[in-house]
């Protein structure tokens, strides 16, 4: 199928229009389950969504569930209970929601998923998916350490420092690092282990890695904060980051861009936070009950230490 006919199949699917249009000639309510404030990329994405929240005039309901699921789900049943407009969140993990989802859907309210994905089965509960490829994500970090070790002779061992257990990012990263380095034998994971997304989970596991793991030449980490504190590890442990042991990141964060741009982190895979204007646009939408696309896939590059000292001036997170 050509990708014409792709776009053009993605705008014309079916999202689930609500039955009656809703809002009010004042505006629309939206309930919106934050995941927390685990790393610099959450605090752009959340300053994304209430600025855009405030442009547009719509009435923001806003919670931080501090990365647990039974607060966004409790969250998700008060905006319920509240008879929003349509609730939005980015889905701490993948699984356990198609309960709460019925609730909203039998309310009559429309669901929008931002950032993260769900893996319920049924597409019905919710509109539209807005957040980007993590699956695409991973496979550009490993597509570089690919190139970048083409020179190397003999095993190249990578220790993975994974994000929160069990969240889409997480899961995706991996998979999509791991096709992309399947065909080099010499790279190889030697340890995988959560950080939850966090600076001081990455350099906590990153000192465990130290002292368990000799010989460790990249790290692979599913995000910049992780990233970070696994510097802070190396630096502590006498090595020098982005030389003694290569650093791969995601996200492209203000202090991410930095260490990439002093030479601490060798490639950084941007993943956008600043999803606040396109998720007003999808729910002022859903609310009027036109129809959306299931999915809205949000562009995003990559950066090299050149290309870090370059984009850092403009750089808007
Ligand atoms: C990705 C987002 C991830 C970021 C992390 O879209 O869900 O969660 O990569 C954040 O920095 O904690």
């Amino acid at each position: 199928m050509t990708a014409l006919a792709v776009s053009a199949l993605a705008l014309s699917a079916c999202g689930a229009s609500s039955d009656s249009a809703g809002g009010s000639e004042d505006g629309i309510t939206m309930g919106f389950a934050q995941v927390g404030a685990e790393s610099g990329w959450r605090t752009a994405n959340t300053k994304s969504v209430q600025d855009a929240a405030e442009a547009a005039g719509v009435d923001l309901k806003f919670t931080d569930a501090q990365q647990k699921q039974e607060n966004q789900i409790k969250a998700i049943r008060s905006y319920i209970q509240q008879k929003v407009d349509v609730i939005a969140f980015s889905p701490v993990v993948e699984s356990g929601w198609d309960t709460v989802l019925k609730e909203a859907k039998d309310a009559n309210i429309p669901v929008i998923l931002t950032d993260r994905a769900v893996d319920s089965a049924d597409t019905t509960l919710y509109a539209t998916f807005l957040g980007s490829d993590f699956v695409e994500e991973g496979k550009k970090a490993g597509e570089w350490l690919v190139e970048d070790s083409a020179a190397v002779d003999g095993p190249v061992n990578i220790v993975e420092l994974q994000g929160t257990t069990g969240a889409a990012p997480a899961l995706d990263r991996k998979e999509g690092f791991e096709k992309a380095i399947a065909a080099n034998p010499n790279l190889q994971i030697v340890q995988s282990q959560t950080g939850d997304f966090t600076r001081s989970g990455g350099k906590q596991v990153m000192e465990a890695f130290l002292k368990n793991t000799p010989d460790i030449d990249v790290v692979y980490a599913h995000n910049d904060d992780m990233g970070l504190g696994a510097i802070e590890a190396i630096e502590a442990a006498g090595k020098v980051p982005g030389k003694d042991i290569k650093i791969i990141t995601v996200d492209a964060v203000k202090d991410g861009m930095t260490a990439l741009s002093e030479g601490k982190i060798n490639y950084i895979v941007e993943c956008n936070p600043l999803l606040g204007e396109q998720l007003m646009d999808l729910a002022a939408k859903v609310v009027a009950g036109e129809e959306v696309p299931e999915r809205v896939v949000t562009e995003e590059t990559a950066f090299t230490q050149e290309q870090a000292k370059e984009a850092l001036p403009n750089r808007k997170y």
